[in-house]
């Protein structure tokens, strides 16, 4: 059963049609239990900041956060077997950011203009990310699970767009679009493909030293992009669409 949690100037509604109406209309500072017994709790950090957490085993299902368009920050908190799943959120515009330390997977976010920020602490699976307008930052950690993102499309939208890959991906779709962006690329790559926007500007993609990678396919780079393995630079050569380095006889 769906719920919907709503943010609107400041104040929160929790909205599920098998709750009663007047006791919906106050979420604040009152347990919640569906008919799945899921509890769910939100405390207000002050300043648009609120935690959100689930007590019941399993974490946080079918979740629906709608925001406007003040800035917001929302952390979901939970151990590490918890999950949000099956979940959707929207930012509205300005610059919101969201934390998630609990696993997350089949869930959409999209956090509009602004400046948005995302971090993801604990594997991300089967999502789709759109961060649109902004300079918006994204961080992606594998804490407990194999990997720190996979099967899941992140589009980073127009702006000086920052993204960083903490621990191994797999089966990934990163769309940076246009303006200067930063990828980093700390853990292993598995077949995964980066668009870097075609944008006469210059976007840079680092891969960590030693990080193995199985099937990267890079669209949309430009004379003045550059990738650094390591510590080694490469600037794409659009003559022959390779990458190519002085330190380097190998050409990508
Ligand atoms: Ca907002
Ligand atoms: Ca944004
Ligand atoms: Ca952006
Ligand atoms: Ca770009």
């Amino acid at each position: 059963m769906a719920k919907t949690l709503t943010f609107n100037d400041g104040k929160y509604d929790l909205d599920d049609k098998d709750y009663d109406k007047d006791y919906d209309k106050d979420f604040r500072g009152r347990e919640r239990r569906d008919d799945r017994g899921e509890k769910l709790d939100l405390k207000d950090e002050g300043k648009g900041a609120y935690v959100l957490s689930s007590e019941s085993e399993g974490g946080i299902k079918d979740l629906y956060v709608q925001a406007d368009d003040n800035p917001l920050t929302l952390k979901i908190v939970g151990d590490s077997d918890s999950t949000f799943e099956d979940g959707s959120i929207n930012f509205g515009d300005d610059n919101d950011t969201l934390i998630v330390s609990t696993k997350t997977k089949d869930a959409e976010i999209e956090t509009e203009d602004g400046d948005d920020k995302l971090v993801s602490n604990a594997g991300f699976t089967r999502l789709t990310v759109d961060m649109d307008e902004g300079d918006d930052r994204a961080r992606f950690s594998a804490n407990d699970e194999k990997f720190a993102a996979k099967s899941s499309s992140v589009d980073m939208g127009e702006g000086e767009d920052r993204a960083v890959f903490n621990g191994p991906v797999k089966d990934l779709t990163i769309n940076m679009g246009t303006g200067q962006d930063d990828l980093f690329f700390k853990g292993d790559i598995k077949t995964s493909t980066v668009q870097l926007g075609n944008d006469g500007q210059r976007d840079v993609i680092r891969i960590a030293d030693g990080a193995k990678i199985e099937g990267l396919r890079i669209e949309g780079a430009e004379e003045g992009d550059i990738l650094y393995i390591g510590n080694t630079e490469y600037q794409y050569n659009p003559v022959d669409s390779t990458w190519v380095s002085e330190n380097d006889v190998r050409r990508f």
